[in-house]
């Protein structure tokens, strides 16, 4: 089964509600459509959504570097010789949402090639996920009221709360607000991005004591190394690296250096075949995990639901999965639905999902 193209086509779809962080801010599904066909006619899709202030990479770098550099080098090779694609990927540093794009659509193409689903060729352990919902920066009420209204629609009582603003009380109020108007039966969790020194981190992690938060995120820079040991050593919930974590080998960094005890898995980072790597590593060193979202589309939700629900690990906490409710459209011809508070991975072959060429078309930006 060899690869005869790669596609990488940029759509831009507006957000009805942008997130906001510490950061940044998303207005746009600014992304990149990733297509890879076989000369059996098998089409593998996945999306790269481009996070300049984590990785560097824009719509227009996603775009360049695989029709120039990556459809080049693996087009002829077989999309089965996953290894060596990504060895010949690999030669060229960064990029980590082209590459696991190209990833990605790999395994939707050997999913379809075998007729099987892409979660089960993972790992099989489940057939959904629990969701968590992303909180992003507004005043205290309007946190808690779009908490309220996601909780009432789609059924959803995991919530991660961004967190990051100065003066940190901003976000201690907020957190406050999220617990008292939500109650007891809700799971809070904070995703700093970076935002905080250690020292306030530490502060607003003892002005929190009392909201039993169970997870703390990425509060301080990856680059504050002793700052980051001294913050976990104090801090009583799993302290999770995100950003500071992308690689395997930043996650043993982050792990040995006491800087993190906990690892944030991004399939829109590492597909599905770095993620494995960084899993089994989480599994054997005993550390928990949790499935991420890069503010995903569907396409990219889908993804993150396929390998979150394949292990047991990843299946055993929400996995953030709802970004995408907030866009004002998609490209799938059959929208995702959280029912419940849950998402199911699909059934059908590869990642179970079809490209709508009408949408596509109207939301393309190449033509
Ligand atoms: C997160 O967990 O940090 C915001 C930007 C990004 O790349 O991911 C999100 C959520
Ligand atoms: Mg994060």
């Amino acid at each position: 089964m060899k690869i005869t193209a790669v596609e990488a086509i940029p759509f831009a779809i507006p957000y009805t509600k942008p997130l906001r962080f510490a950061s940044g801010e998303v207005h746009t599904a600014d992304h990149v459509l990733v297509r890879v066909h076989t000369d059996e006619g098998l089409v593998g899709i996945a999306e790269a959504p481009p996070r300049p202030f984590t990785y560097g990479e824009t719509q227009e770098s996603i775009v360049a570097v695989i029709h120039r550099i990556f459809a080049p080098e693996i087009v002829g090779m077989s999309a089965l010789e996953r290894e060596g694609i990504h060895a010949r990927l690999n030669r060229t540093i960064g990029n980590p949402a082209a590459k696991s794009a190209i990833d990605m659509a790999l395994w939707d193409v050997i999913g379809k090639s075998v007729n099987l689903p892409v979660t089960e060729l993972l790992g099989g352990y489940a057939d959904r996920m629990a969701v968590s919902h992303m909180v992003g920066f507004a005043p205290p009420e309007e946190m808690v009221a779009a908490a309220e209204r996601v909780r009432g629609q789609y059924g959803i009582t995991t919530f991660k709360v961004k967190v990051g603003r100065k003066p940190f009380m901003l976000d201690v109020e907020a957190c406050r607000a999220l617990r008292r108007g939500l109650g007891d039966d809700v799971e809070l969790y904070i995703d700093g991005n970076r935002g905080w020194t250690a020292s306030e981190s530490a502060r607003a992690l003892r002005a929190m004591e009392d909201l039993d938060l169970t997870l703390a995120e990425e509060l301080c820079p990856a680059d504050d190394v002793l700052g980051r040991r001294w913050l976990a050593e104090q801090s009583r919930i799993p302290v999770v690296a995100d950003e500071s974590a992308t690689r395997p080998g930043e996650v043993t960094r982050e792990l040995l250096d006491g800087a993190s005890n906990a690892i944030s898995i991004k399939t829109a980072r590492t597909g599905f075949t770095t993620s494995q790597r960084i899993l089994f590593q989480s599994e054997g060193l005993g550390v928990e995990v949790v499935m991420g979202n890069q503010v995903d589309g569907q396409i990219g939700t889908m993804c993150t639901v396929a390998f979150g629900a394949a292990y047991q690990r990843t299946a055993q906490r929400a996995g953030e999965l709802s970004n995408f409710l907030d866009m004002s459209d998609d490209l799938l011809t059959e929208p995702l639905r959280i029912i419940d508070g849950t998402l199911f991975a699909r059934r059908g072959a590869g990642l179970g999902i079809e490209i709508d060429p009408d949408k596509l078309a109207h939301y393309r930006q190449d033509r």
